[in-house]
């Protein structure tokens, strides 16, 4: 999962890593020679008092506006050298190309570089630490700030809610919807919560067959009307039949559309109106993307989503929809679908997330 984008990161790293190691041997080098010269002329001065004179002369140097020069000296003294502009430039450059090649979105890409930047120029590294620790902080700071944009602990809100929770599933064609219904049935089940499935998806022929299929194989209580019906009509019988079997979870499928369809976005306006659901998540897929990121963007402005479900992310080397649809909707993403089994769904946790697009593990 996300390899690629793994790659690209660690490239950054290594660049940086690479410019500032240079830097550090030379300011190392300047310094031992410095230190020579200065014992060779005063050969009785300590190294204390040594660097008490460098203190005092950069101290001048501040009230003659060469400030950026007397922090350097004064860093240089210490053992220390500070990350410029300079050395950062070009591999955050490369960063930003590889960033869009993965398909993360511009905005969010530059987000990214601008929380990098800001972290690492004027950063000090002491001579005996890894930049490596410095910069992957600042990515791993950078990273974390897009993801985790409107985080909530999923559990912790549905253990809260006043059951029947109703769910809504929505997006486009083919992206993964139904299955990750029968997932999430699975899922609540494991943590001690009872479902019912609703088929709204009265519009595909064959939809009830196929969350049939899951239902029988979960052993879950199935609502479903005739092809054609009214999708609000079903999730409003599901609704009722929770609440007379003490169900706590309603999971309501839709039909696949596209934010232009007003007819069926109208649909999801009706089961609005008539059924309040409690939440409302838009289901897309991580291979897709941009389009993912731009879908997510269109259905979120046309009938407000909650959060967002990232499905074949097995399948997405890229990673760009995972690092950029919270930043760009403002919504959380909250599951990852993993694969196509029961039990292919992972909570979306994004430091997990981060950690493992800058761990050392494959
Ligand atoms: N590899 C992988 N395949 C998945 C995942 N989630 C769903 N799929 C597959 O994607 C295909 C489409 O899934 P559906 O659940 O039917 O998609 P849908 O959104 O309900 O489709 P429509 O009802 O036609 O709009 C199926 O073959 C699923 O097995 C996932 O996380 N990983
Ligand atoms: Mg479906």
């Amino acid at each position: 999962m996300f390899d690629s984008l793994k790659d690209k990161l660690g490239s950054f790293r290594k660049d940086v890593e690479e410019t500032t190691e240079e830097k550090a041997e030379e300011a190392e080098a300047e310094a031992e020679a410095e230190a020579e010269a200065d014992a060779g002329a005063q050969p009785a001065e300590t190294a204390e008092q040594s660097d008490a004179s460098a203190d005092d002369e950069s101290e001048e140097e501040d009230s003659s506006s060469s400030r950026g020069f007397a922090q350097k000296a004064k860093s240089f003294a210490k053992g220390e050298i500070v990350i410029e502009e300079q050395d950062v430039e070009d591999p955050l450059w490369e960063l930003e190309m590889a960033l869009l090649e993965s398909d993360v979105e511009m905005n969010v890409a530059n987000e990214i570089l601008e929380n990098i930047r800001e972290d690492l120029v004027g950063a000090t590294r002491s001579f005996n630490s890894e930049t490596a620790d410095v910069v992957e902080e600042a990515l791993a700071d950078s990273l974390l700030k897009v993801i985790s944009v409107g985080q909530f602990d999923f559990d912790q809100r549905i253990a809260e809610a006043d059951k029947p929770v109703t769910i809504i599933f929505t997006g486009v064609n083919g992206v993964g919807k139904t299955t990750t219904i029968a997932k999430l049935a699975k899922y609540f089940e494991d943590r001690g919560l009872s479902t019912v499935l609703a088929n709204g998806d009265t519009y595909r022929a064959g939809a009830n067959e196929q969350i049939r299929e899951h239902a029988d194989n979960l052993d879950k209580k199935l609502i479903a009307h005739e092809q054609g019906g009214d999708p609000a009509a079903v999730i409003y019988d599901a609704v009722e039949y929770a609440d007379s079997h003490d169900i706590d979870v309603v999971l309501g499928d839709t039909a696949g559309r596209l934010h232009t369809d007003e007819g069926l976005m109208d649909q999801l306006e009706k089961i609005n109106r008539v059924v309040g659901p409690d939440m409302t998540l838009f289901v897309d897929e991580a291979v897709a993307g941009q389009d993912a990121v731009q879908r997510a963007k269109q259905f979120n402005e046309a009938a407000e989503i909650d959060g967002a479900i990232l499905t074949k992310a097995d399948a997405d080397s890229q990673g760009g929809a995972a690092i950029s649809i919270a930043h760009v909707t403002g919504k959380p993403i909250l599951f990852l679908g993993v694969g196509q089994g029961y039990d292919h769904i992972e909570k979306f946790d994004p430091e997990n997330l981060v950690e493992r697009l800058l761990g050392d593990e494959e």
